[in-house]
């Protein structure tokens, strides 16, 4: 129990890193690194949330990584947009930690109620973990379809990555890929930037192509900052890879959308940007009685790049 914050969690740590989950929404809210090395100590959360976040169960949490089940956005028929699942209060199974891999799990579950039956009318179960392991953090999604019907669904782990400034923000890794646009009703085009960067709202659905994607590693590159008079330029940043989630939201609601959302401070456009590992352009298709399974990892990377002079 944290001090105002009305829902339990639990907080996992390695010699690295830490890791805060709210059982709300099994919400992970905060991935900082307990490193003293310089570049990790001056800012060591890697995750952006609010400052006007919505802590008392009434609202999703503003930032850290929501789960969007069993919709992404509108798509489909629950009456909140991405979903129920991260409004939903999960139930926290246990956790582990294995000292010599430096490894720290926990485990969230949520099934089907009688409620979720009346918008997604299923019997499911969900198990969610989210383990540390030196600088990286795994945040794995089993649906489980315990119907007798087979049923479909869209999903994105919709995390919210802070940086010091959006000058600094740099998305990496997706250029070449087709996206559609969300902000003029979905028109199709192709990333033609190795760095996204950000001077506007920016809200697209990059569809990448299965077979590139294991492969793929995003990387949302949060700080530049160059050594006094040596020629050398430091980069801080998430590195992302991805299992059966292809696709990757990237989202920053810039000036108007940030003063229109309450639970988000006009300024705080300018820390964050949302990549977003997802399952959207083919909807995850699940028999009765089989399962499957997304996977986001997450690991901290700094690049050290020396110019040749
Ligand atoms: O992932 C991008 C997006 O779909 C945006 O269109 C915006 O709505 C954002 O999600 C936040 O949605 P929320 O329901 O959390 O306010």
């Amino acid at each position: 129990k944290q001090e105002g914050v009305s829902f339990e969690g639990v907080i996992l740590s390695n010699a690295q890193f830490e890791c805060t989950i709210y059982a709300f929404g099994a919400h992970v809210a905060s991935w900082r690194s307990l490193s003293d090395l310089e570049v990790f100590k001056t800012k060591p959360e890697f995750l952006f949330v609010s400052k006007k976040a919505i802590l008392d169960g009434t609202k999703p949490i503003r930032g850290g990584i929501p789960i969007c089940f069993p919709q992404f956005g509108k798509l489909g028929e629950c009456t909140n947009q991405h979903g129920f699942a991260r409004n939903a209060t999960w139930e926290f199974v246990g956790s582990e930690v294995d000292e010599e891999k430096v490894l720290a799990k926990a485990t969230f579950t949520l099934s089907s109620t009688e409620k979720t039956m009346k918008e997604f009318p299923y019997k499911f179960k969900l198990n969610y973990t989210v383990s540390i392991e030196k600088e990286f953090l795994n945040t794995k999604l089993e649906v489980i379809n315990e119907d007798e019907k087979a049923f479909e669904f869209t999903t994105a782990l919709h995390t919210y990555f802070g940086a010091k400034s959006i000058t600094d923000i740099a998305v990496k890794g997706l250029n070449g890929v087709r996206y559609t646009d969300s902000l003029e009703d979905g028109k199709k085009c192709v990333e033609g930037e190795e760095e996204i960067r950000f001077d506007k709202e920016v809200d697209r659905i990059y569809r990448r192509n299965v077979a590139l994607v294991d492969k793929e590693r995003l990387e949302i590159i949060d700080r530049v900052w160059e050594d006094k008079g040596v020629l050398s330029q430091h980069t801080r940043g998430v590195a992302m890879t991805t299992k059966n989630l292809n696709d990757a939201v990237v989202w920053n609601p810039w000036i108007d959308k940030a003063k229109s959302m309450g639970d988000f401070g006009d300024e705080e456009y300018k820390e964050m940007v949302c990549v977003e590992a997802a399952a959207i352009d083919e909807p995850v298709k699940v028999k009765p009685g089989a399962s499957w399974i997304g996977e986001q990892t997450l690991e901290a990377v700094i690049n050290l790049a020396h110019f040749s002079v």
